[in-house]
């Protein structure tokens, strides 16, 4: 079975571009799939170091993963810090990736801001931690929204490297695979994994701006929808959503240029599991007033036994704590065997 892996950061609470660009799918790939997801909790600090409640966050995304559906048992859940395996595998990785590498970042640009010089060091390796969450069980799929790509691409670059770097040590020690790289067959220790970013909504834009993502960040909290909101605030948002003062079209291509309408018509299929087309067929024509009371309901329907399992998850922290704590165990055992295999390729005593 292909080997899935994704992690989500504990920094505030989910929103719905959390939801339907990770959480939704990690659920639905959970079939045929052996998945490891994770609440990546090393990279909660490279943004902001000190959290009021950091364990607190922790467990509440753990407890939206099993709200929404994943199998704690059948597959893996645990925070990443309970497996030192990600820091020592992303400190090799610092070694093989290249500062340009780092520099080139849209996500380092956008989160150091101005300035760079002052950014936590943390800021700039992010994406070879992240590399490291994945390859440290050899993970070949990764589901996660389309802002993530970028670092993604990196992560194979970061295999690819290594790969070649240490061909001649993957041989001698006997641990590497037959891969192709581009037409090129070689025999390579990490897999180049595959972002898996498709569906309806693959990027979920902020309600107040339809040209840039919704965010756990964005200082208002009307650009979002929660996961724990109820459902009068998340018709309040939807209400008051921006959009322009047309009707829906009744073709997908009416929706170019018109970045809100796209984003409500995105979110729409994204939750009812139908294409854009399909949900124009049934609303082109309509006015934003009809579309958005629909949209409001559909989202409540589809969130509120999520929020309201989360909620009872969180009652009593112990049912949390157990399941991270036997993922954490069941994945550091995994990453034991691959990180011991890294120390031979890389010529460590152990
Ligand atoms: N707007 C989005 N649309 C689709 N997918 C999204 N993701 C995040 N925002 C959107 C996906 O959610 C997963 C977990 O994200 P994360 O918490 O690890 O990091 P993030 O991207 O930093 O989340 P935010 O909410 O956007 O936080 P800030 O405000 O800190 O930037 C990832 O798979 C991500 O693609």
């Amino acid at each position: 079975k292909p080997l899935v892996f994704s992690g989500v950061q504990p920094t505030g609470n989910l929103h719905l571009g959390n939801y339907l660009g990770a959480i939704r799918k990690f659920v639905a790939l959970q079939e045929n799939n052996d998945c490891i997801y994770c609440v990546v909790d090393l990279h909660a600090i490279t943004a902001q170091l000190v959290h009021d409640d950091l364990r607190g966050q922790i467990r509440s995304i753990a407890a939206a993963f099993i709200a929404s559906g994943i199998d704690p048992v059948k597959h893996i859940v645990f925070n990443q810090s309970a497996v030192p395996q990600h820091a020592e595998l992303a400190w090799v990785f610092n070694c093989v990736a290249r500062i340009g590498w780092m520099n080139r970042m849209t996500q380092f640009k956008d989160k150091a801001g101005k300035d760079r010089e002052n950014a936590s060091l943390g800021l700039l390796a992010y994406p070879s931690l992240m590399a490291a969450d994945i390859l440290v069980y050899r993970a070949t799929h990764v589901p996660v929204g389309d802002d993530q790509k970028q670092h993604l691409e990196l992560a194979r670059d970061i295999a690819q490297k290594f790969n070649i770097d240490f061909q001649d040590k993957i041989r001698t020690t006997g641990t590497g695979v037959d891969m192709v790289v581009g037409e090129e067959p070689i025999h390579g220790y990490f897999p180049l994994v595959e972002p898996l970013i498709d569906g309806p909504a693959p990027r979920v834009m902020s309600l107040r701006d339809g040209t840039k993502k919704m965010s756990k960040s964005d200082p208002s909290d009307l650009s979002r929808i929660n996961l724990m909101d109820d459902a009068d605030e998340i018709a309040k948002k939807i209400r008051k959503a921006k959009t322009d003062p047309e009707g829906l079209p009744s073709e997908i291509e009416g929706l170019a240029g018109r970045p809100e309408a796209d984003n409500l018509v995105g979110i729409y299929a994204a939750l009812a599991d139908r294409t854009k087309a399909d949900v124009l067929k049934e609303y082109g024509g309509q006015q934003f007033s009809v579309f958005k009371p629909a949209l409001a309901d559909l989202a409540v329907e589809v969130l509120a036994p999520i929020s309201a399992e989360m909620r009872r998850l969180l009652d009593d922290t112990s049912h949390i704590d157990a399941i991270l704590r036997d993922g954490g165990e069941r994945a550091a055992a995994r990453a034991q065997k691959v990180m011991g295999e890294v120390f031979d390729i890389v010529g460590f005593l152990r």
